[in-house]
């Protein structure tokens, strides 16, 4: 096969939902990052993009929830998204975002086109419609009771009480989130890509060509779905958040958030080189590579595909090496219940350490199986192995070079080039390792140019040698040696670990040569133990997190529905003022009953209210209170009761007065 002119690396675009967690940056920023920087130490031609999804329902439904817009939201993630990966120093050529204009533009003019070259159908389907919002409503904007276990608050898509998938129709009593209406059904009309003709014309071919190339659990997963028939697939959406349809008859509809965003790869093509972006999409010199996770394989190995195929002209992906996932100490990761390491908190908590977590997340990356993230591995792995092997050998040859030669390249050294080809052995096997997407092999390649290096300077044992007579021109021999086995390690590990490379060539000064006479800088050590504490930290994080989480179910699992809605005339109705309680006491024979005397300014009142399980009485006399004043009298215990006290009740059921936040004259009015 001739090898390309160009590379184009995609890495899948995050949704602008929530920042990035370890588990996103293992899956594919981390091992697209590596083969991109492997791919230019090796001179090659590449262009390397990325940037935020921007669209889609669950963006809408977080928006709807925090009580702003949909466009607050992504310019809000994209923000702390885009400026952890570039602390962590992911070297983007650009990192977009599908609200661009640039974005738009590029996924309009691509769906006019496949629509002129017929690669859509149409088709009308009754979806479900809130008349009163006057909108169609997807599958996350209808509630109701769950079928299978009576859960009055299911979603249209799936019970969060049982797990169960669901369909808006399987939904007792389905009601709109937007108002509490019931949904009707509506016809309406969408644009679908005809996948079940495209597999037959197109991919079951094209998928079987790629079946030594791609990876087995890529290639799998594909011919399952294969094998199961693919279906008509809907690209457009009744939805006013996304990229608007731009056909006539297609007004207040947008284009389904998978069908834009991987065009998003194209469009952040096209912003930074509007006058290339063409010869890295349609020449055949390209090769195109994806990076995701597992669960967007469908998307890039069969829809996006059959939309450039369909279009014509595009370049198809040559590889998609797609990971499995990450756990986080034998726990999924998910973002809903906040078990993660959220990256732009690493970043913060270790400043410096960017290479310790390449490094681990490197070494345990879910290649072909889950694997699993934890603290104690972090610090084992970053004592045993950055701090021991490798930083203990380079500063243990720094330190040695200062001590006998003052730093300077002694001129009369001879390179033992049997390590250094035994060395060169291991850079080509790291190679290798890439060039089929094995990083963490290839990181094992790369720690053996360290191990050696390690083991060559014990065997030799300058220190020992010094000693001797005549034993100077050996030291000179290995130290040497050694130094070129470093300058060989940085260069290996420029893909992996940049940042550790950039302070070695620091060290050896060597950006511009080195040959004898070179005077070396002074020796630092390039990695920090990881102390127990640190750890403990995190671990405690974790907890917290944890705990924090269930409180907030908790609280949200006891949030009341709604009341029914009403004017501003209903609420003027009622005469709220603040009183002042002169005196408590407990009503006979009534456990949870207190009798209480308000000072209301033009007079005194006399309120029973349900809360001596709460309260002290004699703790009462003084506190202000909120008191509904026109409540028709009500007789308790014999006792007339003269309107009601407001109360706050958190989830566990404790009451607190609702009280002004400073005190003010009793029988100040509350509006
Ligand atoms: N935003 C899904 C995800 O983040 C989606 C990827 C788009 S790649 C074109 O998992
Ligand atoms: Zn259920």
């Amino acid at each position: 096969m001739e090898s390309p002119k160009r590379h184009l690396i995609t890495c899948a675009l995050p949704y602008a939902n929530g920042p990035l967690h370890i588990g996103h940056v293992a899956g594919c920023f981390l091992p697209s990052d590596i083969y991109v920087r492997f791919l230019r130490s090796e001179g090659k031609d590449v262009l390397f993009v990325c940037g935020t999804d921007e669209h889609g329902v669950p963006i809408t439904l977080k928006a709807r929830k925090e009580g702003v817009t949909p466009q607050e939201i992504v310019d809000h993630n994209h923000k702390i998204i885009a400026d952890a990966l570039n602390t962590w120093g992911i070297e983007f050529d650009n990192f977009s975002r599908t609200t661009s204009p640039v974005h738009h533009h590029t996924a309009k003019a691509f769906f006019r086109d496949l629509n002129a070259a017929g690669g859509f159908t149409e088709q009308v389907t009754e979806q479900f419609y809130d008349p009163e919002a006057e909108q169609f409503l997807a599958d996350r904007y209808i509630s109701g009771t769950c079928p299978n276990c009576g859960n009055e608050n299911a979603y249209g898509d799936q019970c969060e009480k049982c797990g169960r998938t669901l369909s808006p129709s399987e939904l007792i009593h389905p009601k709109s989130t937007l108002t509490g209406t019931t949904p009707i059904m509506k016809e309406t009309k969408n644009w679908y890509l005809p996948l079940d003709r495209i597999q037959e014309e197109f991919l079951n071919d094209w998928v079987e060509s790629k079946r030594d190339i791609w990876k087995s659990n890529v290639f799998g997963q594909c011919k399952s779905w294969l094998n199961e028939g693919l279906k008509p697939r809907a690209m457009t959406r009744d939805l006013d958040w996304g990229v608007p349809v731009p056909l006539d008859g297609a007004e207040g509809k947008v284009m389904y958030v998978w069908f834009d965003a991987p065009i998003g790869y194209i469009s952040a093509t096209r912003e930074i080189l509007p006058d290339d972006w063409k010869t890295w999409w349609k020449d055949e010199g390209t090769e195109l590579t994806h990076f995701l996770g597992k669960d967007n394989i469908v998307f890039h190995t069969l829809i996006f595909p059959a939309m450039l195929h369909e279009h014509g002209g595009y370049v198809l992906p040559t590889h998609v090496p797609a990971n499995e996932f990450l756990n986080l100490e034998g726990d999924k990761l998910s973002t809903s219940r906040n078990h993660a390491v959220w990256l732009h908190e690493y970043l913060e908590d270790f400043p410096g350490k960017e290479d310790e977590l390449r490094y681990v997340l490197t070494a345990i990356m879910p290649e072909t199986k889950d694997s699993d993230f934890t603290w104690a591995d972090y610090q084992a792995r970053v004592n045993n192995e950055l701090v021991a092997i490798l930083g203990n050998w380079i500063n243990r040859v720094m330190v040695l070079m200062h001590k006998y030669f003052n730093g300077v390249v002694p001129a009369s050294a001879q390179i033992n080039s049997s390590v250094l080809a035994e060395a060169d052995a291991f850079r080509n096997e790291l190679r290798s390792h890439l060039s089929s997407f094995h990083f963490r092999d290839g990181q094992q390649a790369l720690m053996n140019i360290a191990r050696l290096g390690n083991k060559y300077l014990q065997d030799e044992a300058p220190w020992h040698a010094i000693k001797v007579e005549g034993g100077e021109q050996k030291v000179a021999n290995v130290l040497v040696t050694s130094l070129e086995l470093i300058r060989l390690f940085r260069d290996a590990s420029l893909p992996f670990l940049p940042r550790t490379a950039e302070r070695i060539t620091h060290m050896l000064n060597d950006e511009n040569g080195f040959a004898s006479g070179h005077q070396l800088r002074e020796a630092s050590l390039l990695f920090k133990r990881v102390e127990d504490e640190e750890i403990e930290r995190q671990r405690e994080k974790l907890r917290m997190q944890a705990e924090m989480n269930e409180q907030h179910n908790t609280a949200s699992k006891q949030h009341e529905p709604l009341k029914a809605e009403i004017v501003y005339d209903d609420f003027a109705k009622i005469d709220l003022r603040v009183g002042t309680i002169t005196a408590a006491v407990p009503v006979p024979k009534a456990d949870r009953l207190l009798q209480l005397t308000v000072d209301m300014g033009f007079e005194t009142r006399t309120v029973v209210s349900g809360i001596a399980e709460h309260f002290d009485p004699s703790a009462l006399s003084g506190q202000q209170v909120v008191v509904v004043c026109n409540l028709a009298p009500r007789k308790l215990r014999g006792i007339e009761s003269n309107g009601m006290i407001l109360m706050a009740e958190n989830a566990d059921g404790k009451l607190e007065f609702v009280q002004p936040g400073k005190v003010v004259e009793p029988g100040s009015g509350v509006s």
